[in-house]
């Protein structure tokens, strides 16, 4: 039988969720938050930090040659972000489900952006789009030793492995 500290030992997928300055401003940190933890995903490093223009422009990098590329680097560093690592079973594509498309007028009722955004320059969140964003944007924004592994009591409910 597996003990517990092995359980999803092969299969710990993780990514990037960040909290933008304007979904903390408007004081939905608790509510994003929670769709992750009701989902049965893993909180597994949090901070609450501003981010430089510097830090943000390499956060978003590959969007260098976007016409928005400034004001949208300028908007991530005017303020507080919750940076935030969750692990989980295909959390990185769930992920990006639960917060809905870019622009927040074509997100489905019941995403993040869908619930609580409206226009694409202010649409609250952000989450990693692939397994080598993921990496790059944990590695970024976290050191290793900020990335705690743990055991939850709930895993074994979750996934049905016991
Ligand atoms: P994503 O956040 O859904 O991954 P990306 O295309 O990676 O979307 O763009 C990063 C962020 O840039 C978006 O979340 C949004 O805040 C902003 N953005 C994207 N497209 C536009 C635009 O057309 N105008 C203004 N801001 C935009
Ligand atoms: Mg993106």
């Amino acid at each position: 039988m597996l003990q517990d500290h092995q359980l999803h030992a092969a299969e710990l997928e993780r990514t990037f969720i960040a909290i933008k300055p304007d979904g903390v401003q408007r004081g939905l940190i608790a509510e994003i938050i929670s769709r992750f933890e009701r989902k049965g995903f893993k909180l597994v490093a949090i901070k609450i930090v501003v981010p430089s223009k510097e830090f943000a422009e390499k956060h978003y990098y590959d969007l260098k040659e976007r016409p928005f590329f400034n004001g949208l680097c300028d908007f991530l560093s005017s303020g507080p972000v919750i940076a935030m690592v969750w692990e989980g079973e295909g959390v990185i594509k769930y992920g990006r489900k639960l917060i809905g498309a870019t622009d927040p007028q074509k997100s489905e009722p019941g995403t993040i952006r869908g619930d609580l955004a409206v226009v694409v320059g202010r649409n609250i969140i952000h989450g990693s789009d692939g397994p080598e964003t993921a990496k790059d944007e944990i590695a970024l924004w976290f050191t290793s030793s900020e990335l705690v592994s743990y055991t939850s009591n709930a895993e074994k409910w979750i996934y049905g492995v016991n």
